[in-house]
């Protein structure tokens, strides 16, 4: 049985009638999950997410306090035909003042996001934190192009350079996305790499890969998790990254010029636990912290 709320929305920091220009985040969720090649479910995860933000406090787990931080919760872009209701998504992220929090959804739903982000930053050197157990390289998947598994692909079309991506916690490959992958330039870090050198040191290299940036958007597919910590999520991939450690990669941006987070695929009907969903906004809440310190300096 679900109890009554003991928060506000977004742990008491949204504010009703905040438009986006006053506030430090846009949240919007984007409920769809037409595009997803193994389980749905994704679609649920706006509404779920957004429930339990009413169970949080305003706290990040160093005790950073999050109350100076407001945040516009501007409700749900609804995708019936992706090939077209895609643009809503493109031109409300491209239109933005301050930095989204985007709550999908499947995969699919970061196409545009990237596209409106490189039109957002189109004068600046745009960084891309890819944080996810897949790649998401195909040219084509189950005959879309549009399908969770091109969305890089299709977000190097849409202008980010290679080597201003970071790919944090991959560990499982299309043959078509091998090429790619070992010579397209981009930096890889593989689930396994994190294992083995340990999250602290593989998140300073990011750091000073993306501190050549002007912008950083981060898209952060929850399957990057092990099963273990996550497994409400269409395809969960044995050997994954823990939660603790991309809590610590998240802290560790502290000070990269970050415009913008997607949380992905965390799917609420095979959540039976709400783990993956609780995962999905511990991330969420330590992203908010990193701006919450920088207005404290
Ligand atoms: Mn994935």
């Amino acid at each position: 049985m679900e109890l009554a709320a003991t928060h506000g929305l977004w742990a008491d920091l949204h504010q009703p009638n905040l438009s986006p220009a006053e506030a430090d985040f846009s949240v919007i969720g984007i409920p769809f999950d037409g595009l997803a090649s193994a389980r749905t479910g994704a679609a649920q995860a706006p509404e779920k997410i957004r429930f339990w933000s009413q169970h949080l406090t305003p706290y990040s787990e160093d005790r950073t306090r999050l109350k100076s931080i407001r945040v516009a919760d501007l409700g749900d872009i609804a995708i019936t035909q992706p090939s077209i209701d895609f643009q809503l998504v493109r031109q409300r992220v491209v239109t933005l003042p301050n930095v989204p929090i985007l709550l999908g959804g499947d995969h699919s739903v970061s196409i545009p996001i990237l596209q409106g982000q490189r039109e957002r930053f189109k004068d600046k050197r745009l960084g891309l934190l890819w944080v996810d157990a897949h790649p998401d390289l195909c040219d084509e998947f189950n005959g879309s192009r549009l399908s969770h598994a091109c969305v890089l692909r299709r977000g190097l079309e849409a202008g980010i350079e290679p080597f201003d991506i970071c790919m944090v916690g991959l560990r499982s490959w299309e043959e078509q996305e091998i090429d790619l992958i070992e010579n397209g330039g981009m930096h890889v870090y593989t689930a396994a790499d994190v294992a083995e050198r340990g999250m602290k040191k593989i998140a300073d290299s990011i750091y000073n890969i993306l501190n050549d940036c002007d912008a950083i958007h981060i898209s952060l597919d929850i399957d990057c998790l092990d099963p273990a910590f996550a497994p409400g999520t269409g395809i969960p991939e044995a050997g994954g990254l823990t939660s603790r450690e991309v809590i610590t990669l998240i802290k560790s941006l502290q000070g990269l010029p970050l415009v913008g987070l997607d949380v992905v695929e965390v799917a609420p009907p095979i959540d039976p636990s709400d783990a993956t969903v609780f995962a999905a906004l511990r991330i969420i809440m330590e992203y908010i912290a990193v701006f919450a310190r920088e207005k404290q300096k």
